[in-house]
């Protein structure tokens, strides 16, 4: 992150971190990016600032379709409540035929790049859930470039819960994932899970207040040059876990997005050696990594790898003594209330306690109130 940009450019990118709306965000974008000094140390950050400036001018360009009733363009995907995963990955990797195998969804398939052109959507089903399937026009082309609707697709998947990466094993599947995480990147979304947190609430006065629990280089006094250094006079600022300063500096300028993902090296009937060995590769790098080969089957094996990837957990409702057949899926830690709402928003809102049974229960039966952390598996009755 260059540390050497004027300030006005870099109180312009802190404050980019609060605005809004799409179109706040847009103008504070714009003038950030005025007030960047045309240079190579700077070449890196303007790239992923244009980028992000595309998308959200694809974002305001969508909503302004919808609005003026000219129903959704091609490219807009509702989620609809779903628990939703996308796939993205580099063209002719077989996207659209794990989309196929997977949902029966009819996604067009040919051996030509660049033949998925807009989202397909398609419904899996796992041990009574549905979750949704989107299938996105590629990422990069065959020489490994950014393509023309990358933007777009970036712009799906970042509203997805799971990001399944298709890797090519006939293709250096390595270097493929290496483009692909480059380029999300660049579009302000990581696969890495952050080792802190940074919470960061600006006031009107009152000065700077840390409270800091784990070790962050340089301590107090450099947490303070850094965050006055971006124009923020008051704050409370909450930093867990262990950081250093650049990545600090990151999280306060860009704030990196955590996706979480599942790689499929893909066609690894075509090169069975180098899919063994990419999966171990990235499993090494601390990521979830499946081989396939969506002609050969193991079918079943790769959509319990896509549930375990969400990180969801199962949860029964119970209504005048009837359990239902199909389960809700629910990020994990989620709560009581959490379930309430995804029935129904009125429903949170009138919700006095629920019984739940199940392991997060005590006692079976027992009763409970909103902030009751639920888990995988439980059985729950919700009282108005
Ligand atoms: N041998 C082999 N071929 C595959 C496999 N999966 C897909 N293919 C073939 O690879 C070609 C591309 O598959 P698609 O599913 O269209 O790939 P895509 O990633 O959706 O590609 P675009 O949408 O065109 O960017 C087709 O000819 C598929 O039949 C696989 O596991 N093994
Ligand atoms: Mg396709």
């Amino acid at each position: 992150m260059p540390t050497n940009l004027p300030a006005e450019a870099r109180h312009k990118l802190a404050e980019y971190q609060s605005a809004r709306t799409i179109e706040e965000k847009i103008e504070v974008l714009k003038e950030a990016l005025s007030l960047i000094p045309d240079h190579k140390g700077t070449e890196k950050l303007r790239r992923q600032l244009r980028k992000r400036l595309a998308e959200l001018r694809d974002e305001l360009e969508e909503r302004r379709v919808r609005r003026a009733g000219g129903g959704a363009s091609e490219f807009s995907v509702k989620k609809e409540g779903w628990v939703q995963a996308a796939f993205i990955g580099i063209t002719n990797s077989g996207k659209s035929s794990l989309l196929q195998a997977l949902t029966g969804a009819p996604s067009p398939v040919a051996d030509y790049p660049f033949t998925t052109q807009r989202p397909f959507l398609g419904m899996m089903n796992y041990s009574g859930c549905e979750i949704q399937l989107v299938d996105l026009p590629s990422l990069l082309t065959e020489e490994f470039r950014e393509t023309g609707l990358a933007s777009k697709s970036i712009g799906v998947a970042r509203n997805s819960d799971l990001l399944i990466v298709v890797l090519d094993a006939s293709r250096d599947p390595v270097k493929q994932f290496e483009a692909i995480e480059s380029l999300l990147e660049e579009y302000g979304i990581t696969l890495r899970k952050k080792s802190f947190e940074l919470e960061i609430e600006k006031k009107d006065s009152g000065g700077l207040r840390m409270v800091i629990m784990g070790s962050v280089e340089g301590g107090y006094e450099a947490v303070k040059n850094l965050v006055t250094s971006l124009g923020i006079k008051s704050a409370v600022i909450k930093i867990s876990g262990d950081v250093r300063l650049d990545e600090l500096e990151e999280e306060l300028i860009r704030r990196p997005e955590y996706k979480r993902s599942l790689f499929i090296v893909n066609k690894s009937d075509l090169n069975e050696a180098q899919a063994d060995r990419a999966v171990k590769e990235l499993e090494e790098r601390g990521f979830r990594a499946i081989k396939a080969s969506a002609h050969n089957g193991g079918v079943e094996q790769l959509k319990q790898r896509i549930f375990e990837a969400l990180e969801m957990i199962r949860v029964y409702t119970r209504r005048e003594g009837q359990v239902s057949e199909k389960p809700l899926l629910l990020k994990r830690g989620a709560t009581v209330y959490d379930l309430a709402e995804k029935i129904h928003r009125e429903f949170a809102e009138r919700l006095k306690y629920a019984r739940v049974w199940g392991s997060s229960a005590k006692i079976q039966g027992e009763r409970v109130g909103h902030d009751h952390v639920l888990m995988d598996g439980d059985i729950v009755e919700i009282h108005l």
